[in-house]
């Protein structure tokens, strides 16, 4: 099966995005789309997260990431069947092709929980400078767990950047963590997910409340690059087993 099957198996069909939301994702670099998650998913997803946290205490993260402030947790494919939606949704992996070229493979499945008083990161792009505009090479996800609001360490993007070309926060802004004259946040409620051509500037905020900021990145990128974490090298045979042939080819394990 190639990725265009699939795509088609798993229903993810251009049509699925509005003209509306291409434009939104072409121009701002950044599309939310809402009721992505139930609230009975949310709940299980954050159950079994929380279970995870538990389990692996300091070791958290670090198959890709650990972050002073965060929680983080990494190989979410392999951690529960609970986590599939994150890599066969279908509008989802519509939006990220449609960033991509039709060009896809998830890069890595990872949580960031961010802590009350804690959490603000530099603005910053996934990718380096670059060279060809438009020629996208990553694309992300976040799905929101917890309702994202002004103070709760919501996501800030700069709408736009991802067309700055060669431009990176650090030729712009003498201190990337201070507020950029041109962010937004990214506010909603949770099962919420937005999709970000992910050399867009972005970066987590300040969480000023007593509440984790829960969220999951399910993050993508075209297949002739590296995985951040090798799915391959990562997942059970267990894993590979259960899922289907389409999911396969999503995280270039088949
Ligand atoms: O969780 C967020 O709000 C953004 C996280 C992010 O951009 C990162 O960890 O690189």
């Amino acid at each position: 099966m190639n990725l265009q099957e699939a795509l088609a198996a798993l229903g993810a069909t251009p049509d699925l995005l509005s003209d509306a939301e291409r434009e939104t994702l072409d121009r701002d670099g950044y599309l939310a789309i809402p009721g992505v998650l139930s609230p009975e998913q949310i709940e299980a997803i954050r159950t079994r997260l929380d279970e995870l946290l538990a389990e692996e205490g300091d070791e958290a993260g670090k198959e890709v990431h650990q972050e002073a402030g965060t929680e983080r947790l990494a190989n979410l494919v392999n951690k529960g069947e609970v986590f599939d939606v994150f890599f066969t949704h279908p509008k989802v992996l519509a939006a990220i092709a449609h960033v991509l070229g039709g060009d896809l493979k998830l890069s890595s499945l990872n949580a960031r929980f961010a802590k009350p008083g804690e959490g603000l990161q530099g603005l910053h792009a996934d990718w380096g400078r670059l060279d060809v505009p438009g020629n996208f090479q990553v694309c992300n996800s976040i799905w929101l767990l917890d309702d994202f609001t002004a103070d709760n360490g919501a996501t800030r993007v700069v709408p736009g950047s991802h067309l700055f070309g060669k431009k990176l926060p650090s030729d712009d802004m003498a201190d990337v963590s201070q507020p950029h004259p041109d962010e937004a946040l990214i506010q909603g409620p949770a099962g919420t997910v937005v999709v970000f051509n992910s050399h867009t500037w972005h970066g987590g905020t300040l969480n000023r409340t007593a509440n984790r900021r829960r969220a999951v990145h399910s993050y993508y990128t075209r297949r002739q690059n590296g995985q951040q974490l090798d799915q391959r090298a990562n997942l059970s045979p267990e894993t590979v087993a259960r899922l289907s042939p389409a999911a396969r080819v999503i995280l270039d394990v088949e």
